[in-house]
């Protein structure tokens, strides 16, 4: 029915179809009471629409038939009675045509209405959606930085990789150092065994020998100290033939002046440790050889002979208790125990160079240190010098002699 209704140009299309016409159109008066009259007003629509459908094909028709000359009925001043009946044929449609245009505004309305419902069904998921989306969205963001710093570490574990490489390539040098040196190890502890083996038979060689020098040192030991025990009487011979030499032979008696200071008593003990005594001059050839021998050692004149008077006061001996005989020395007043006769301490003889008369004896105090002179026995110490020189060249020759 609308097909056949689409060559039908609506005379609200536009606003040639008003210049079409020529005519305004007027609405018709609409009764509006209410529902009441909305209902009348539809109900009369509803008749109209049935009697216009009812027209609808034999107006096409009429349309169709008067179509062919509106365009020159309109164009043509000559086809004025033709467009006055187009114009009236519109004028008795025109309510049927807002009544369907009414009716698709209505069915488009019905029809948008799901649509729009849907819409905001589809918009109210979509902003759950997008609300989803923005949290997945901040999530995502949170799992990016997490990424960033996870890719940081990344890059930190990375350098650390890298070091630990660089450590293990080291440690693969040392190794291989290492290895090097206990192959060094291995060669020094072959050669140190080699030389070991070398050492010990060595050490056994020279227990070897040191056996056999044992026994040579033993045997040397016993001959050093043979040769010893010989040292030690040739020194004991050549002390005594220097001590013998040391003395002057005088009439038969060995005479030795000791440039030295002792008091009587150590004087004597050094006599005696030389085998001998303090002189004792018996005789005035004597007396005058022992002043000469002293003179030719000191030029004090001062020394302790062999005489005293201890055991018994003004009874004067010599030191080896024999009495003093018809020859006497005394200076001037002497002895005179010390100028106070017998209550004085002066018990010892002594030469003395003091006045009124020199080299005569004085008796003295006998702790005063002063030099002395020695006598020893000839026949001890072979007397003579001729002999004494033949006992040296003798020893001297043939040291093992006896
Ligand atoms: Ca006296
Ligand atoms: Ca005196």
């Amino acid at each position: 029915m609308y097909a056949q209704a689409e060559p039908v140009r609506s005379p609200f299309s536009g606003p040639g179809s008003r210049q079409t016409s020529g005519h305004p159109l007027q609405p018709r008066p609409v009764r509006q009471s209410g529902s009441r009259g909305r209902v009348r007003h539809d109900h009369d629509k509803q008749r109209e629409d049935q009697d216009t459908s009812s027209h609808t094909y034999e107006d096409a028709e009429a349309v169709r038939g008067h179509a062919t000359h509106t365009s020159a009925d309109c164009a043509y001043p000559g086809g004025v009675s033709g467009r006055r009946g187009v114009c009236s044929f519109l004028r008795a449609r025109r309510s049927c045509l807002a009544a369907g245009i009414a009716v698709l505004l209505s069915l488009a309305a019905v029809g948008l209405a799901p649509l729009t419902f849907s819409n905001i069904q589809e918009i109210s998921q979509l902003s759950t959606t997008v609300t989803h989306d923005q949290d997945n969205l901040r999530q995502l963001n949170a799992t990016v930085d997490a990424l960033k710093s996870d890719q940081d570490n990344l890059r930190q574990l990375s350098a650390t990789v890298d070091a630990l490489r660089r450590d293990q390539d080291a440690l693969k040098v040392d190794q291989d150092n290492l290895r090097q040196l206990f192959a060094m190890v291995d060669a020094l502890k072959s050669d140190h065994q080699g030389n070991l083996r070398l050492l010990s038979t060595t050490v056994n060689a020279l227990k070897r020998d040191q056996d056999g020098m044992s026994t040579a040192v033993n045997y040397l030991k016993r001959d050093l100290d043979n040769e010893r025990s010989r040292t030690t009487t040739l020194e004991q011979r050549l002390r005594g033939i220097e001590k013998t030499l040391r003395y002057t032979i005088w009439h038969g008696i060995c005479y030795k002046a000791f440039n030295t200071r002792k008091s009587f008593s150590e004087a004597a003990a050094a006599c005696r440790a030389d085998g001998g005594t303090l002189a004792m001059p018996r005789d005035a050839d004597t007396r005058s050889f022992l002043i000469s021998l002293y003179k030719s050692v000191s030029d004090h004149s001062f020394f302790w002979i062999g005489l005293h008077d201890q055991r018994e006061e003004g009874r004067f001996e010599w030191v080896d208790r024999s009495a003093l005989g018809p020859y006497s020395s005394w200076d001037l007043g002497q002895p005179d125990n010390g100028r106070s006769g017998r209550l004085g301490n002066e018990d010892c003889v002594l030469y003395s160079s003091g006045p009124p008369q020199q080299d005569k004896w004085h008796d003295y105090d006998c702790p005063n240190p002063f030099s002395f002179i020695c006598q020893a026995d000839p026949g001890r110490a072979q007397a003579t010098s001729g002999s004494l020189t033949t006992t040296v060249q003798r020893l001297s020759d043939h040291p093992q002699s006896n």
